[in-house]
């Protein structure tokens, strides 16, 4: 007899975005097929856990059938493209959400396999991978677009990114990144984070040719002997950034244009009630560590899926993990208020900004790489942090906080401005003094230490906060002024 294997399943959502309908049927197959919630990921993809083998092919079917799929949600290839989710920049993010699809289609396998194995599609013989050949990556592989002043994406934190550049309210290019990541390993100084460098700007026309050819550079430069440095930041540290800019120029035949200035002015989102200029409202609810499910307390669960039997606009995805209900229309917009009100369903107005900051990973009990809880146990790790927050009158302020179970980053920990990644059952390394826009990095601040701790060494720092704050000043610059942590500039000096 097998024993009873179960899977977690990751739909490729570009952007974020699903219609209500799809939403309906991702949530059926969490029903029917999964553990009963739908996870919401910092990559704006749906996640089903504990899916029996036996359901496997069902559940990627059903997939198929609402028109999203699971192609290069996982493997060494380019993963779910990222993109601003919120419809309020209108015309310019329907423009940049497009390029989301663009680039994520042209940086598709093309094998057939896939509908081979899992919509028991017709054998084909081997077809031939344009792009990435008989090999494939070296590495998994990320793309995300940015459009400022929001660094919701978190673009230096993605392999390949791109930042809109728009001149008289119209999209003209993008300024390219290069070599961001979050991984490493505890003990092994040769892995790290890195944010990624603004490597020039493209024009509208050389957006799939430049990301064909960052891909191809990875391909054939990239790291294949050693798995740990095989990602395309240690490339860029590898060939060094002239190198890397250099085998672009000779793969696309020119060289990219000096970068145009942006700027970003936080990596969060933005919750509650927005009306566009066609008086259609979108609503930004705060989902915790994006975990949709019912529970005793609040049928979050039941909640959404009712709502989206009411509106018919699309469920957008933030790449915080939470939840935009978008394009509902003034008529159907108190129906909406009816049912969150009904379901007692958050829309962040009660919540801390830090609290509305945090990112947990999956962690345990599902992800086997976990080291320490994440998503279960930072709501009660928030509670005891906003104890001291109110305690030194600072709870009014945001301060980003991430948590992961392990340091392969999933949650984006290294740009918290407080950053836990765990080290062992109820153990974390500390790291504090990332930028408030996801621009620098964090640095181990304490080692290994336990909640008690990690409490008692960030209370003298929070009350140092409230007292000696710069106006406007956040919490991960402040630290870095005070010398609690040195800044850390790019990847190399994380370990310095
Ligand atoms: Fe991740 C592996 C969950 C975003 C870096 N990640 C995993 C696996 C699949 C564990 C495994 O390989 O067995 C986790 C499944 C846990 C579970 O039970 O569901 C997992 N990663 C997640 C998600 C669900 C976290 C979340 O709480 O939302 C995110 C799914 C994104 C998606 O929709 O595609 C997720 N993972 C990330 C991010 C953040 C991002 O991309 O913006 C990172 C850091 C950025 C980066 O890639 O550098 C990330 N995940 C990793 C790594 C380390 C990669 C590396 O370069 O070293 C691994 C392990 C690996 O690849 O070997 C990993
Ligand atoms: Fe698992 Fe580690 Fe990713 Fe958390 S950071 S989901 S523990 S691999």
């Amino acid at each position: 007899l097998e024993p009873l294997y179960s899977f977690m399943i990751r739909a490729r959502v570009p952007g974020g975005v699903a219609t209500s309908e799809q939403y309906i049927q991702m949530a059926n197959l969490a029903t029917q097929y999964s553990s009963g919630s739908l996870r919401l990921t910092t990559r704006q993809a749906y996640q089903w856990h504990g899916v029996f083998k036996r359901n496997l092919k069902t559940t990627i079917a059903g997939i198929n059938q609402s028109m999203l799929d699971t192609i290069a949600a996982c493997g060494d290839v380019n993963r779910n493209v990222m993109s601003n989710p919120l419809p309020q920049t209108s015309a310019v993010h329907a423009e940049v959400f497009d390029w989301a699809k663009k680039i994520s289609e042209h940086l598709l396998p093309k094998t057939k396999a896939y509908h081979e194995i899992w919509l028991d599609g017709e054998k084909v013989e081997s077809s031939q991978e344009p792009i990435y050949g008989e090999t494939y990556l070296p590495r998994k592989f990320k793309t995300a677009i940015a459009i400022p002043p929001y660094n919701d994406v978190d673009v230096y934190a993605n392999d390949l990114g791109f930042i809109a550049i728009i001149e008289d309210e119209k999209l003209i290019g993008f300024n390219v990144t290069i070599g961001g990541g979050m991984g490493s390993s505890h003990g092994d100084e040769t892995t790290y984070p890195r944010v990624a460098d603004v490597i020039g700007f493209c024009t509208l026309d050389q957006v799939l040719d430049i990301s064909e050819n960052v891909v191809k550079v990875q391909r054939d430069f990239g790291n294949r002997e050693v798995r740990k440095h095989a990602r395309l930041k240690y490339t860029v540290d590898t060939l060094g950034l002239e190198g890397f800019k250099q085998k672009l120029s000779a793969y696309v035949g020119y060289e990219l244009a000096e970068a145009k200035p942006f700027e970003f002015v936080h990596n969060g989102d933005r919750y509650g009630w927005m009306q566009d200029e066609k008086g259609n409202w979108h609503l930004t609810l705060y989902i915790h560590s994006g975990r949709i499910v019912d529970t005793d307390e609040k049928k979050l669960f039941t909640g959404l899926l009712e709502i989206a039997k009411i509106h018919d606009g699309q469920f957008r995805i933030s790449p915080n993990q939470n939840m935009i209900i978008s394009d509902i229309k003034p008529e159907t917009k108190p129906k909406v208020e009816a049912l969150l009100k009904k379901f007692e369903i958050s829309i962040g107005e009660t919540e801390s900004p830090t609290r509305l900051n945090s990112i947990a990973c999956v962690a345990f009990p599902t992800c086997s790489l976990a080291m320490s809880e994440a998503e279960r146990y930072l709501p009660t790790f928030i509670d005891k942090l906003e104890v001291l927050l109110d305690k030194y009158s600072i709870k009014s302020l945001p301060i980003n906080v991430r948590m992961t179970g392990c340091p392969n980053g999933c949650g984006r920990p290294f740009l918290g401005e407080i950053g836990m990644v765990g080290k062992a059952p109820g153990k974390y390394n500390l790291y504090l003094g990332a930028s408030h826009t996801g621009h620098r990095l964090n640095k181990l601040y304490r080692e290994n230490i336990n909640e008690q701790q990690i409490l008692s060494e960030l209370e003298p720092i929070l009350k140092d906060y409230s007292e000696e704050r710069n106006q406007e000043e956040h919490f991960g610059d402040f630290v870095i002024r005070k010398n609690y942590v040195k800044a850390v500039n790019n990847g190399l000096d994380f370990h310095s």
